[in-house]
């Protein structure tokens, strides 16, 4: 995937119609379209076609299963359209590797969940993610997914993850700010309900590129 602007805009819509015509607004602000259960669920995967004809689509599944239906789950986004999908991983190795493998056939990427924005990861998913980033890295995914609403936390990712791409959700509602969250090492901010439920959302998207600072809209 791209790196120009710096921002991935959730379009997390059930109302695929809204969805294009919001990513059809801001596309020039946008490295990519990420997609998620509630658009692909109201619209088929029909949806993540229509998108991939403007932009960049990167399937956030969390695929999260044993590695043949996590190869099936990959397949059908990757012919559907999608570019990237997203992974979990503390299913561990064989699951993640059986995305790698299946995103390599398909010319696709794979992002690994490492660490989650919401406060109740600090229960379990925060004690794995340091294992997790070894075995993304070791198989070689393209990225990591870390909150920017914990700089902490995403600086920790950044150091353990060396050059890995760091796309970071959590900014806006969640409480992160897309600076803040450059500045601790994300490559990329992923931002939903702060433009989609903006009253104009293509001066909140320019807004957030301002603040990742890569390029001048
Ligand atoms: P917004 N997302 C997240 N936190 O929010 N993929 C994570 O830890 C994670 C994610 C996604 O708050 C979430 O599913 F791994 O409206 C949603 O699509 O900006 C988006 O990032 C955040 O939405």
């Amino acid at each position: 995937m791209q790196k120009n602007t710096g921002l991935i805009f959730a379009a997390d819509l059930e109302n695929g119609r809204r969805a294009i015509n919001i990513t059809n607004e801001i596309s020039d602000l946008i490295d990519a379209v990420k997609v998620n259960y509630p658009i692909i669920l109201s619209n088929g995967l029909q949806i993540v076609e229509e998108l991939s004809r403007t932009k960049t689509v990167i399937a956030d599944l969390k695929i999260a299963d044993v590695p043949h239906i996590n190869r099936k789950i990959c397949r059908n986004v990757f012919e559907a359209g999608a570019s990237a999908v997203i992974c979990h991983g503390f299913t561990g190795k064989n699951s993640i590797e059986a995305c790698i493998e299946t995103a390599n056939q398909m010319y696709g990427d794979v992002y690994v969940v490492a660490e989650m924005s919401h406060p109740d990861a600090e229960r379990f998913i925060h004690h794995a993610s340091k294992e997790i980033i070894n075995i993304a890295s070791q198989l070689g995914a393209d990225g990591l997914i870390a909150p920017a609403n914990d700089p902490k936390r995403l600086q920790k990712v950044r150091k353990q993850s060396k050059n890995m791409r760091i796309l970071s959700p959590g900014v806006g509602v969640q409480g992160g700010g897309a600076k803040t969250a450059i500045q601790a090492g994300a490559d990329q901010i992923i931002v939903g309900r702060s433009i989609y439920d903006h009253r104009e959302p293509r001066q909140a998207a320019e807004k957030i590129v301002q603040d990742i600072g890569y390029t001048n809209p």
